[in-house]
């Protein structure tokens, strides 16, 4: 089959905070599991993400801690990037929406549709706040939605219910600048009519992805449609983004939304520009499969905003899928990064280290895929010890020591294989074509359980075989065994890179292993062959200890405000 191009995007980080496990269950882990799994498979995959450095989450963090933004950009895009790159996502490239190329770029879209008359140019009356002297949008301003009542609800989207809003829209509104309550005052901006867009959208998504997107995505997507789209404005009264490039743009910027999208187009640039190579193709042939992992609450931008962007100028292609995810709960609790409600990544990489697998697989197995989920220190406990270490590391200790004490660690030529023998490896080889089912069809929780599924398969044939007993009195079976034992391994090792990449490579160690393995690679019978020496055990995962625990939930507690 020739090869599939992917252009893959993760949803660009505000540099206004580190990165939480919300992050990194609702986007990255399952991202990144995806762009390893289609490279592994032979596709040209571009996995792209970047800092998300404009808006008013900038802006306000900036003043709270007496910083400039681009103080705080570049003390959080290098925090993000130095934990990304510690945790193992792959990205290929890692842009900057504060970047030149990102400023030509998305100035240059904004001028095609304006150019096209794709903008409705217009003075309304917006919130004003008398105190800051500053126009209120976005987070900016708190209010209570006209839709659930919800109480802090932004001035262009309400959290708890996922509506997007116009910050007039806001009953009792206050601005979150000085606490005051804004008037309303006269300024011109530039919308883009979506509801001109109504028709294309509907034919687009209802028609052809009812079957393919996610319910929780389709059926957001839906509601929206359904409701009338309006018109939004894509340009803000404010002194930190990108200037306005028309006549009249004067103290105005892009909306962030309608910069921030641009970015993984820009992104791509940046990346093709350092490897001579073309970045059109990533986002204009129309074989290309354009994927979005993002969260609940990016769903209206990247199925309704930025897909009527690219259809309005005319030559992108548009995404293939939008595998958003919902939420993920700490102890029971909504993440937030104000309340300090969260256990950050480059936090966790400190406390755990050499343990980024574990998180990598108990965010995937209890990843938040069609419901919000909760994160529990006592699940991820749990889950490292009845999981990991019982099954995965369970397995792989015990076949790869058997091999060092009957063999001298040296791979025994197999007899005659028993009819279990055959059941068991036509089962084994099975389950890599139903993880590959799993996670292209974005179900990475079910993907996470058929590969300890293989470990467990190899677990129950040691068990039934018991080649221990029979070592003195049936030496050449059990040579059998520990040889289809090792296949089992080899193929867990496999399957296994695209989730827990560190284990991966530690596994094809031991077994001898090319460390870059191709997922076709597993349909092999003899993966490591009759005669290979392997390397000597090492542990794959360890125990999680209470008291590391404790640990854990005291500076949840302490550290929450
Ligand atoms: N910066 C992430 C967020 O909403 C937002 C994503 C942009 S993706 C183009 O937290
Ligand atoms: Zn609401």
């Amino acid at each position: 089959m020739p090869q599939q191009r992917y252009t893959i995007t993760a949803a660009l980080p505000y540099t206004n905070g580190p990165i939480h496990i919300g992050h990194l269950a609702g986007v990255y882990v399952p991202a990144d599991i995806y762009a390893r799994y289609l490279r592994m498979k032979g596709e040209d995959v571009f996995f792209v993400c970047g800092s998300d450095e404009h808006g008013a989450a900038i802006s306000i963090r900036a003043k709270k801690e007496g910083k400039t933004p681009k103080e705080i950009i570049d003390h959080y895009h290098n925090m993000i990037l130095s934990s990304f790159d510690d945790f193992g996502i792959s990205f290929d490239h890692y842009g900057r929406t504060s970047d030149p190329i990102h400023h030509r770029t998305a100035s240059n879209f904004f001028k095609a549709l304006y150019d096209k008359g794709d903008f409705i140019e217009e003075t309304t009356e917006q919130l004003y706040d008398q105190e800051a002297e500053q126009f209120l949008a976005d987070r900016f301003v708190v209010g209570n939605c006209p839709h659930c009542g919800h109480e802090e609800a932004y001035g262009d989207q309400c959290e708890s219910c996922g509506s997007s809003l116009n910050a007039t829209d806001l009953i009792n509104p206050t601005s979150t600048i000085s606490g005051s309550v804004p008037v309303t005052k006269a300024t011109k901006h530039w919308f883009l009519p979506l509801e001109r867009h109504q028709n294309f959208l509907e034919n687009w998504i209802m028609k052809d992805h009812g079957d393919d997107w996610k319910p929780n995505v389709y059926g957001q997507v839906k509601s929206w449609l359904d409701d009338g789209l309006k018109a939004r404005a894509v340009t803000r009264d404010l002194d930190w983004g990108i200037p306005v490039p028309v006549q009249g743009g004067e103290n105005k910027v892009l909306y962030v939304w309608f910069d921030a999208p641009i970015g993984y187009i820009s992104a791509t640039k940046d990346w093709a520009q350092q490897n001579n190579t073309d970045w059109e193709p990533y986002w204009k042939d129309k074989n290309t499969k354009l994927i979005h992992f993002i969260g609940k609450d990016n769903i209206v931008f990247h199925c309704i905003i930025f897909p009527s962007m690219l259809k309005a100028e005319g030559s992108y292609v548009l995404p293939t899928n939008v595998p958003a995810n919902e939420f993920l709960k700490l102890e029971g609790q909504k993440l937030s990064t104000s309340k300090n409600w969260a256990v950050w990544l480059h936090e966790y990489l400190e406390d755990f280290p050499g343990k980024q697998d574990v998180l990598r697989y108990v965010l995937t197995a209890n990843a938040p895929e069609n419901k919000d989920n909760d994160f529990t220190w006592r699940d991820f406990q749990a889950r490292n010890d009845n999981e990991l270490v019982a099954i995965y590391g369970n397995f792989i200790n015990r076949i790869v020591v058997l091999i060092h004490k009957y063999y001298q660690g040296v791979v025994p030529a197999p007899n005659d294989n028993t009819q279990l023998d055959d059941e068991t490896l036509e089962e084994l080889y099975s389950l890599p074509t139903k993880i590959s089912t799993a996670l292209e069809n974005f179900r990475f929780r079910e993907a996470s359980q058929i590969l300890l599924k293989i470990a467990r398969l190899g677990n129950k044939y040691l068990a039934d075989e018991e080649p221990w007993k029979q070592q003195k009195t049936n030496p050449e079976r059990v040579k059998t065994i520990m040889y289809n034992g090792l296949q089992i391994a080899a193929v867990l090792a496999i399957a296994t890179t695209p989730f827990l990449p560190q284990t991966a490579n530690k596994l094809k160690t031991i077994l001898g292993l090319s460390l870059q393995s191709n997922w076709s690679d597993m349909t092999q019978s003899e993966l490591v062959a009759a005669g290979t020496t392997l390397a000597p055990s090492e542990l794959l995962f360890s125990k999680v200890e209470n008291d590391d625990i404790q640990i854990q939930l005291d500076k949840l507690k302490n550290q929450s405000v």
